[in-house]
């Protein structure tokens, strides 16, 4: 994948016409939007498709598949059918249910991203001390994409390491969660942005600085 300005806008807003402000005001800088649950469960999954119709933007849909593979295969079809380019999917669940996932984004010429490691405090718990394992397990899958967080530099390295230099890493935690988009982008391909864009005053603006950021 490839994606405009190593920016991609975490659209987590649940009016349509907010959604529709933000993307008005933002798709000039950027191509990649991530869908969430909040957009869809207010909206409604055929927004995906609407802002698609709308906008030359490519879509991850970013729903956390963590089921068993018979479910997981269900969920990312329909998922990509309503238009997503690319879906989320836990890898804590195992080979069988990732698998599943990878098989039918091929199928339907599309991509998934494997989540190992969280952004947020909560998960040193428990994803911490088997992220590394994740993204091993995604390398022998021959999965290419990955999330890996923007808020914990070393463990974002440490993933890197493990997936290789050519697979494609996106980083969501920059802005709000206090990561820096610079300094994520020296392991990760592209850094996820929400809250610093859509609750901002000016999301243009804002978006307009972070990128000039990454260049100084
Ligand atoms: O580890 C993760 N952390 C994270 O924040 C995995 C995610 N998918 N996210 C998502 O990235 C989160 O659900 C939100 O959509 C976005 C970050 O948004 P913000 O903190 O910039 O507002």
């Amino acid at each position: 994948m490839n994606v405009k300005n190593q920016i991609i806008l975490a659209l987590d807003v649940e009016e349509k016409n907010k959604a529709y402000e933000i993307l008005d005001q933002t798709t000039e800088y950027l191509d990649t939007i991530k869908i969430g649950y909040p957009i869809t469960l207010a909206l409604g999954p055929s927004i995906i498709t609407s802002i698609k119709e709308e906008y030359d933007v490519k879509i991850i849909a970013d729903f956390k598949v963590a089921d068993i593979d018979a479910t997981n295969e269900k969920i990312v079809k329909t998922t990509l059918n309503y238009g997503a380019d690319a879906i989320i999917v836990h890898g804590f669940t195992g080979d069988d249910s990732v698998l599943a996932c990878k098989n039918m984004a091929e199928k339907l010429d599309k991509e998934i991203f494997l989540l190992t490691e969280m952004s947020h405090p909560g998960a040193d718990k428990f994803l911490k001390p088997v992220s590394l394992d994740i993204a091993q397990m995604g390398v022998d899958l021959g999965i290419k994409n990955y999330v890996a967080p923007a808020t914990k530099i070393d463990r974002l390295k440490k993933i890197r390491e493990v997936v290789g230099k050519d697979s494609f890493i996106i980083s969501p935690g920059v802005g709000f969660q206090g990561g820096n988009a610079k300094d994520t982008l020296q392991y990760s391909n592209a850094a996820i942005v929400g809250r610093s864009i859509y609750n901002a005053s000016n999301p243009k603006k804002a978006l307009e600085e972070i990128i000039e950021s990454i260049k100084v």
